[in-house]
């Protein structure tokens, strides 16, 4: 419905939407499917944020030029011709950076008060990584529960604060959701706390760990043993807790998506929010998290694609499922398997008030 027409594009915004293309595991189709007000904007935030990304994963600069490049990343939107030439965990990821100077020409056609959003939102989260990339060249890590929790609103939550501001901007969500801040929070909590659970064995590789050292001492005395096939229970008790402190945002986020009023941006909101119950499903009780990149099958994600393009209430039942799923494979032997039970519950119980089954 919401088509793109290339041919009446400037070859920079074609240009941008070839890096979206390149970049984005999971977004650019969800974002190239939004209406034509949002489009534009939200394409631009995701590559702004995507590059400041880059600048962070790239383990290859020091944390003390690491620090500032992050800190100032938001002043480069406005220089024109600004690139850079970094080594980037990914040829992809790089190549952005090379042609940055595409997205700095079409940031400046941006509406003011959109420019404005994606400004502050990349200055704010620039400042919360530098504060984590020092602390990680210190092999500190995470530590506490809180920490873990405040990265992730480093990182993902001031995206859900940006976006918020953009719906609301186009009179597309209720305005109300802008004063209910922890539900637009947890709507970033819950997807970055579910890529951080997966994507364990691939950060550790890359020695990098953002599992809080509070939840993850209980079960091993080093961070490695969690990778080490002789504590493979442990590890697995470690990931239900992990998994169970993510459970907590899944009704938060229903209540959010509530609040949205137009129908390509409640689909923008939902297709991640179903794929992260998903991969929770999937990673729950799973020990492969620690051998393997784990991602859900074509098949499931093309079945969630249908299923949280139309309404609330279908969205509501695959979470229903894959809450039951989980459920199902939550073991009596494991130390969270009451609290997990009792999350579950309170999540259909959510669910049941939202809309009530007849019967
Ligand atoms: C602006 C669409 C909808 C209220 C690049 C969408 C990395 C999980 O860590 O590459 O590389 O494995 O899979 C997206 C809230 C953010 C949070 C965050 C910007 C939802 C830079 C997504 C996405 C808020 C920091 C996945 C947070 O990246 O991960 C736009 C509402 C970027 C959202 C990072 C992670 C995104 C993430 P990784 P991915
Ligand atoms: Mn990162
Ligand atoms: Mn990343
Ligand atoms: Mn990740
Ligand atoms: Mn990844
Ligand atoms: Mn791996």
């Amino acid at each position: 419905v919401h088509q793109r027409d290339p041919s009446k594009e400037a070859p920079t915004l074609q240009s941008c939407f070839k890096f979206l293309n390149m970049t984005s595991r999971s977004f650019s189709a969800v974002i190239q499917e939004l209406n034509h007000e949002m489009l534009v904007p939200i394409a631009l935030f995701y590559l702004v944020l995507r590059g400041l990304d880059t600048v962070e994963d790239d383990m290859t600069i020091s944390a003390s030029v690491k620090e500032p490049m992050l800190r100032e990343f938001y002043k480069n939107l406005k220089k024109d011709g600004w690139t850079f030439d970094g080594n980037g965990p990914d040829e992809k990821d790089r190549e952005l950076l090379v042609h940055f100077d595409d997205v700095v020409t079409e940031m400046k056609k941006l509406k003011q008060n959109y420019y404005d959003i994606i400004e502050d939102i990349t200055r704010k989260m620039g400042n919360g990584m530098a504060d984590y990339a020092i602390n990680a060249e210190f092999q500190a890590g995470v530590v506490t529960v809180a920490e873990y929790e405040e990265y992730c609103h480093y990182v993902a939550g001031l995206v859900g604060e940006g976006l918020t501001r953009l719906f609301v901007e186009g009179g597309y969500a209720n305005p109300a959701l802008l004063e209910r801040t922890e539900l637009t929070e947890s709507m970033g909590q819950f997807l970055q706390k579910v890529n951080i659970i997966r994507d364990v064995h691939e950060d550790f590789e890359d020695s990098r760990r953002f599992w809080p050292r509070d939840i993850w001492s209980k079960y091993v005395e080093k961070w490695d043993d969690l990778f080490d096939l002789k504590y493979r229970t442990e590890a697995v008790h470690c990931s239900s807790e992990m998994v169970l402190n993510a459970l907590k945002h899944a009704d938060e986020c229903l209540f959010y998506m509530a609040g949205i009023k137009e129908q390509s941006v409640f689909n923008f909101v939902a297709i991640p929010q179903t794929m992260a119950i998903a991969t929770l499903d999937l990673v729950f009780q799973n020990p492969k998290i620690f051998n393997n990149h784990l991602k859900i099958t074509k098949g499931d994600a093309c079945h969630l694609m249908t299923q949280s393009t139309q309404n609330l209430r279908l969205v509501c039942e695959v979470f229903k499922k894959y809450a039951r799923r989980i459920a199902q494979k939550n073991d009596p032997r494991d130390p969270h398997f009451l609290e997990i039970s009792m999350a579950l519950g309170k999540l259909e119980q959510f669910i049941e008030t939202l809309f009530p089954t007849q019967n």
